[in-house]
C-alpha cells in the first residue's frame, strides 16, 4: 500500500516535470491546464498525507514561500565577466579584424545570439541537482537568489541526462532572467491601481522582482529565463559554443532558438540587421545581439581583459527616435485629483507600436522643454514603455505654435484647482469630480481592496458616465438588469458581477478600510487600523491624538483619516455601505493578551487569511517573535500552501508544526 503510494508520487513527479518542460521550455504543451492542475492536486494531496515521500525536486516544491531577511553573498566558482559593447557596425568589423589577426586565421565561425535585456544569473548544479542560483553582482561575488529563481517554472531542478550517462559532478549554466512584455504590463497596471511607482521597463521589473525578499510575492510575477552559456564545469569538455548550447538544451534548459552560426562577419552583420528590424515581434525585450567566437580553444587563446572577454562583442541597437508633431496637450485627472498633462502626438510607428501619446509630467517640465502645441518634436522609446519627448525641433517653428499652461479649472468637472504647498502638482478638490470618482471606484473594487471581479475600467466608466452610480456605496444597489444593458457585458458576466458584488459584502474589515481610499492609507496601514479599531464606528470616531498614538500612523496620515470621516460626502457613502450589508467589523475576536509571550514562530508557505506582514504583526502583538529561519529555538512552524525547505528542517528538528487554523486558535 505504502509502496504503491510512493510509486504513484514518483510517477506524478516525473510526469509533471515532463509537462512543465513541454509547456515552459518547449512551448508545446500536450495536456490542458485543467489536466495539469488535476495532476498537481493529486500529487499535493499524496504528499500532504505522506510527507516522508517529499523530495526537494518535486514540482510542488517549486514555488517557495520563504521570506528572507536579506540575500547571502556568494562567490562565483568562475568569475562572471561582462561584455564589451558597441553601437556601430564598423566596430564589429574591427572586432573581427582584431580577432583574426590575433589568431592568425583568415576565416572563423561566430555564434550570434539575441542580447536579452534582463538580469544575468549563474545556476549551479551538483550531480545534476540544482544547488544555487546567484546574480552576477560585481562579477566575483553575487547575491544568492536561489529561492527566488525556484519560482521560475522553466528552471530545471534536475538535469536531464542521456540514458545511462552519469550526471556531471559540477555544472554551472549562465543566462538571463527577464520579464515577458505581457507580465510587465500587468504588473504596472497593478502598481498603477495601488498608486505605487511604476517600473520604467521590463529589465528594471525583472531586477526588482528578483530582489524581492518575499518569494511568495514573486511567484505571481512570471519571470522567465534564457540560458546562453556554461560557466564552471567538472566532468566534461566542450569544443564550441554551439556544442555547449545543444548540451544545455538537451539538459532541459530554456535555450533561445534564434541562434545562428555564421562563417563570416558579413553574415553576422546581416543577421544583426535582420533582428534589428524584427525585434519587436518578440514577446520580450532584446537590446542588441551578442557575437561570440564559436571555438573554445580560440576563446582561450584570445583571453580576456580585466572586465570582459576578448572573444565576444555585443552589438547594441540604437534607441529608436522619430520626429512627429505635438498636436495637443490634454490634462488627465487621477484618483486623488492630481492633474497631469499628456502630449497628444501625430501617430507614428516607433519601436514596434503606434505612438500617439507621450508623458509630459508637469508644467515645469513643459516649460523646461519649451514645448508648444504645433511644435515638431523628437520622440524616443529607449527601453521605457512610455515614450518621451526628448527635444523640440525649434528651427522648424513657423510662429503659429501655441504655448500651453495648466488650466485653472478641472478639465473634467470645471471646479477650480489648487496648487498644494511645496508641490508642483495641481489638484482638483471636488470629491464628486467624475474623473476622480472613476478612480475611487476602481480602487474600491481592486484586488487588494474589495476584490470585486469583473468590475473593470470599462464597466466603471460606463456606470459613472451613465450616472448609474454616484459613489462606491452605490455599487451595492446595482441591479442585474441595469448591468446587463451595459456595453461589453456578455450574458453571463452581469450575473457574475452581481455575485462578486454580493460576495464582497462579507470581506474582511481591513479590505474595506483600504478600499475607502483614504489618502495616505495603504494596504498595511489599513490592516493596522482594522485590527486596532475593529469596527468602522470606532475608527470613524477616533480623534487625531488616538490615531497618532499608534506606532505606524504618523501625523499626516492621522489628519487625513480624521478629515475623511468628517466629510459629509463620505459619511453618506459609509451609511450606504452599512445599509446594504457590507461588513464593517473585524470578525475575529480580539487577541487574548500576550498569549504568545516569549514563543518563537517561523512561517512557511502561503497562507489563506494573512499576508506575511500581517501574521508577523499579529505574533509580535501577542508577545511572540517571528523569525525567518528554523532552529532548535523555534517553538512553532506555521505551514501554509506550498511550504518550503523550512518545513523539512522543522520536521528534522522536531519543531511543533501547526497549520493556519491551529494558529488562529492559539492566538485569537
Ligand atoms: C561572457 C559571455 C558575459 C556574457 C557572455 O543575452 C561574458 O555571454 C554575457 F563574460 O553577459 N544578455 C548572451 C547575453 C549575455 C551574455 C552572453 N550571452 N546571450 C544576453
Amino acid at each position: 500500500m505504502k509502496k504503491d503510494i510512493k510509486r504513484r508520487i514518483e510517477e506524478l513527479r516525473k510526469n509533471i516535470n515532463c509537462h512543465n518542460k513541454r509547456y515552459y521550455v518547449d512551448n508545446r504543451p500536450e495536456i490542458s491546464d485543467q489536466e495539469y492542475d488535476a495532476l498537481m492536486q493529486e500529487l499535493k494531496k499524496l504528499e500532504d498525507s505522506h510527507p516522508e515521500f517529499i523530495t526537494p525536486d518535486s514540482p510542488t516544491r517549486k514555488v517557495g514561500g520563504e521570506a528572507l531577511k536579506e540575500f547571502k553573498t556568494v562567490e562565483h566558482k568562475a568569475p562572471m565577466l561582462s561584455m564589451d559593447n558597441t553601437y556601430s557596425p564598423e566596430e564589429i568589423i574591427e572586432f573581427d579584424e582584431r580577432v583574426r589577426k590575433n589568431l592568425e586565421v583568415d576565416k572563423l565561425d561566430y555564434v550570434v545570439e539575441l542580447k536579452i535585456d534582463g538580469v544575468s544569473i549563474s545556476l549551479l548544479y551538483e550531480n545534476g541537482k540544482f544547488m544555487r542560483g546567484a546574480t552576477r553582482g560585481d562579477g566575483v561575488k553575487g547575491d544568492d537568489v536561489t529561492l527566488n529563481l525556484k519560482t521560475i517554472k522553466s528552471l530545471p531542478l534536475k538535469l536531464e541526462v542521456k540514458k545511462g550517462a552519469p550526471a556531471l559532478k559540477s555544472f554551472e549554466a549562465r543566462g538571463e532572467v527577464y520579464m515577458p512584455a505581457k507580465s510587465f504590463l500587468e504588473i504596472n497596471e497593478e502598481k498603477e491601481e495601488l498608486g505605487e511607482e511604476l517600473f520604467a521597463n521590463p529589465r528594471n521589473a525583472a531586477a526588482g522582482s528578483l530582489k524581492l525578499l518575499d518569494s511568495s510575492r514573486l511567484a505571481k510575477r512570471h519571470l522567465d529565463m534564457w540560458i546562453y552559456g556554461v560557466g564552471y564545469v567538472e566532468g566534461r569538455e566542450f569544443q564550441t559554443q554551439s556544442e555547449a548550447l545543444i548540451f544545455l538544451r538537451d539538459s532541459g534548459f530554456r535555450v533561445n532558438p534564434n541562434i545562428k552560426k555564421c562563417s563570416s562577419i558579413e553574415k553576422v552583420i546581416e543577421y544583426c540587421n535582420e533582428w534589428q528590424e524584427k525585434r519587436h515581434k518578440l514577446e520580450y525585450d532584446i537590446d542588441g545581439m551578442v557575437i561570440k567566437v564559436d571555438s573554445f580553444s580560440y576563446q582561450r587563446s584570445l583571453g580576456q581583459t580585466s572586465k570582459s572577454p576578448r572573444w565576444m562583442i555585443a552589438y547594441k541597437f540604437p534607441a529608436e527616435r522619430k520626429e512627429t508633431i505635438l498636436e495637443n496637450i490634454l490634462v488627465q485627472v487621477g484618483r486623488t485629483g492630481i492633474l497631469t498633462p499628456v502630449a497628444i502626438l501625430k501617430p507614428i510607428e516607433l519601436a514596434g507600436s503606434t505612438v500617439s501619446r507621450a508623458s509630459l509630467h508637469n508644467q515645469d517640465e513643459i516649460a523646461r522643454k519649451d514645448a508648444r502645441i504645433g511644435d515638431h518634436v523628437l520622440v524616443e522609446k529607449a527601453g521605457e514603455i512610455i515614450p518621451q519627448i526628448v527635444e523640440v525641433v525649434k528651427k522648424k517653428r513657423k510662429g503659429a505654435e501655441k504655448e500651453f499652461s495648466m488650466p485653472e479649472k478641472c478639465p473634467v468637472c470645471g471646479s477650480s484647482v489648487k496648487r498644494l504647498q511645496s508641490e508642483v502638482a495641481l489638484r482638483c478638490e471636488n470629491l464628486s469630480c467624475p474623473a476622480q470618482l472613476k478612480e475611487r471606484i476602481r480602487h474600491f473594487a481592486s484586488r487588494e481592496a474589495m476584490d470585486i471581479e469583473g468590475m473593470g475600467d470599462a464597466i466603471v466608466a460606463q456606470l459613472v458616465d451613465k450616472k448609474m452610480i454616484k459613489d462606491y456605496g452605490d455599487i451595492y444597489i446595482l441591479k442585474h438588469e441595469e448591468l446587463a444593458n451595459l456595453e461589453r457585458m456578455a450574458g453571463k458576466s452581469a450575473a457574475n458581477l452581481i455575485s462578486a458584488i454580493e460576495k464582497s459584502k462579507s470581506n474582511s474589515f481591513n479590505r474595506l478600510v483600504y478600499g475607502l481610499g483614504i489618502r495616505h492609507v495603504g494596504v498595511r496601514s489599513a490592516w493596522i487600523l482594522a485590527s486596532r479599531f475593529r469596527s468602522l464606528d470606532r475608527l470613524a470616531n477616533s480623534d487625531i491624538e488616538e490615531l497618532q498614538s499608534i506606532n505606524e500612523i504618523g501625523p499626516v496620515m492621522a489628519e487625513s483619516i480624521f478629515n475623511f470621516f468628517r466629510t459629509e460626502e463620505n459619511k453618506k457613502i459609509i451609511e450606504k455601505l452599512r445599509r446594504n450589508g457590507v461588513n464593517t467589523e473585524e470578525k475575529y475576536p480580539s487577541l487574548k493578551s500576550k498569549n504568545l509571550e516569549g514563543k518563537t514562530f517561523v512561517i512557511t508557505g502561503s497562507l489563506e487569511s494573512f499576508s506575511r506582514n500581517e501574521i508577523e504583526e499579529l505574533i509580535r502583538k501577542a508577545g511572540g517573535n517571528a523569525s525567518s529561519s528554523v532552529s532548535k529555538n523555534t517553538d512553532y512552524i506555521v505551514t501554509g500552501k506550498d511550504p518550503g525547505s523550512k518545513f523539512e528542517k522543522a520536521k528534522q528538528l522536531g519543531v511543533k508544526i501547526i497549520d493556519e487554523s491551529e494558529f488562529k486558535k492559539l492566538i485569537l
